[in-house]
């Protein structure tokens, strides 16, 4: 066992869920936390079970009862120092991310930063949670509305983003005063366990021994069904897979409950012949290819004016040529492997399936070794079929345009809304790629990747993206109930819409 594993309370076999520093359990089956990069298992963890999940998500009950009446400010403080013991293991952490998902090293440790930005925003929010007033129609009466904490809600997150999506979610839902129940993906569990040990000892130095922040690792047939079935939990946040999002939401649905789906994205870039292409390319590159292509917000299509198509796809190919792929600890890689064997099938089917639908190879696509792939570019008519799938994997299709209104259309054709950008110096282009009839994504940039987003802004899309929005700006509404007042102050009974009943 690695120290730093060690130093972050890894052990060989660890038990898989918790609702306090020391109460652990997990007697369901075993799953081996497998590195990417070389096969090699790295610890084992035991799932929990129906019976300790029920136990789990009674002491989140329990304990928002008690949390809720906490002033969120205080409830804030403890966020800070949470964010504070994630920046004393920084290092550490962002070194698990790459040993269990793959990442380089610099992705891991931005991933743990962006949870540290989470802890700060949060922070501050704890001082807001602002309602508004609004003005009565009746004499001396006050209207206004107020936000409470929900209850406890459930988190489920994808392998990807192991820390960060915690982040967005649990620390907003904390100051909130919501008990999160946590569910990560079973790819990742290790990232999981560490944080979670990370809040526990915050939680306990400040008496909060038992249930405030909860993780419960199992699969999602079994404790992702068990969450959105479970009426105790009155808000689901999930991240994943489209197929996925469709199930939680149709469940949570079923019984009436809140849900936040960040689901699939199918991220375009609109490159006009007006584009600066100096200022494209380490963004371009970075979002086709950063994580391995395994972000929701990775640049998937590139919509290219014909004129600067053939310089555009020659510098891409320049730059692909010289991409370091291979062990992500090493800070000369760009690229590491897939998450698992199947993320590369599931490349070579894609590509595969790309080419038999009128594609054409221009770069990549082979499998190197094990999960190591390298990043395929190819020219595609259009919208085929292939090109509105999301494939977890760092394919880049490239559709050439003639002119604005027909890269508009190409751009908003898929099913999935989640981010997209522009990259043009025309002032009109860009206006008309962020107006109505433009983008309908979630999130547009202007000569910026669809990826790489900051906390600050809500982060979610439209339509098969699931319609949720996370982390920064209003996001934290959707984790609190909103209760609207009216008090009348004065000496009559009055109503309103001018009804009189006397
Ligand atoms: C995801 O892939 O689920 O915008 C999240 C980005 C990151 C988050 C991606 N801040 O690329």
């Amino acid at each position: 066992m690695k120290r730093f594993l060690k130093e972050l309370g890894i052990e060989d076999i660890n038990p898989g869920g918790s609702y306090g520093i020391d109460r652990w359990v997990g007697s369901g089956d075993t799953v081996t936390s497998i590195n990417p990069s070389d096969g090699e298992p790295i610890a084992k963890v035991q799932l929990v079970t129906t019976e300790e999940y029920e136990k789990i998500v009674d002491a989140s009950v329990r304990a928002f009862k008690a949390w809720r009446l906490e002033p969120a400010p205080k409830r804030g403080e403890i966020v800070r120092e949470i964010g504070l013991k994630l920046r004393e293991r920084k290092e550490g952490l962002g070194r698990l991310i790459t040993l269990e998902m793959g990442k380089i090293l610099e992705e891991g440790k931005g991933e743990v930063q962006e949870a540290i930005d989470m802890s700060d925003f949060a922070c501050g929010l704890s001082r807001q949670l602002y309602g508004l007033t609004m003005a009565s129609e009746r004499p001396n009466h006050r209207m206004y509305e107020q936000w409470h904490p929900l209850g406890p809600i459930g988190i489920i997150t994808s392998f990807n983003f192991p820390m960060a999506v915690w982040g967005w979610n649990a620390l907003v839902s904390l100051v909130c005063g919501d008990t999160p129940v946590w569910k990560p993906s079973t790819k990742v569990p290790l990232c999981a366990i560490a944080i979670q040990k990370a809040c526990n000892e915050v939680l306990c130095e400040h008496g909060w021994e038992e249930g405030v922040s909860c993780l419960v690792c199992g699969t999602g047939r079994e404790v992702g069904d068990l969450m959105t079935k479970d009426a105790r939990l009155p808000l689901i946040s999930a991240t994943g897979s489209v197929a996925m999002g469709r199930k939680v939401s149709v469940s949570v649905a079923e019984r009436l409950g809140r849900s936040i789906l960040e689901l699939g994205g199918n991220n375009a870039l609109i490159v006009s012949e007006k584009a600066d292409l100096d200022v494209l390319m380490p963004a371009l590159v970075f979002g086709a290819i950063g994580t391995a292509g395994q972000r929701c917000t990775t640049i998937r299509r590139v919509i290219v004016h014909e004129e600067i198509k053939e310089i555009l796809i020659s510098r891409l190919i320049k730059a692909y040529s010289s991409l370091r792929i291979g062990d992500p600890m090493d800070k000369e890689t760009v690229m590491g492997p897939l998450v698992d064997p199947q993320a590369v099938a599931n490349m070579q089917g894609a590509v595969q399936t790309a080419l038999e639908q009128g594609g054409t190879l221009l770069h990549g696509g082979r499998r190197i070794s094990g999960n190591f792939v390298e990043p395929a570019i190819i020219e595609m008519p259009g919208n085929v079929p292939i090109v509105c799938t999301e494939t977890f994997a760092p394919i880049l299709y490239v559709i050439p345009y003639d002119d604005f209104d027909e890269a508009l259309a190409l751009h908003n054709d898929v099913p999935q809304g989640l981010s997209s950008g522009i990259f043009s110096k025309d002032l009109e282009e860009v206006e008309r790629f962020l107006s109505v009839e433009g983008s309908d994504c979630g999130i547009a940039n202007v000569n910026i990747s669809t990826s790489g987003a900051e906390i600050g802004g809500a982060f979610g899309g439209e339509k098969d993206t699931g319609g949720g929005r996370e982390a920064g700006s209003d996001a934290w509404k959707a984790y609190m109930r909103r209760q609207t007042v009216t008090i009348n102050w004065g000496r009559k009974a009055q109503l309103s819409q001018g009804i009189d009943f006397s």
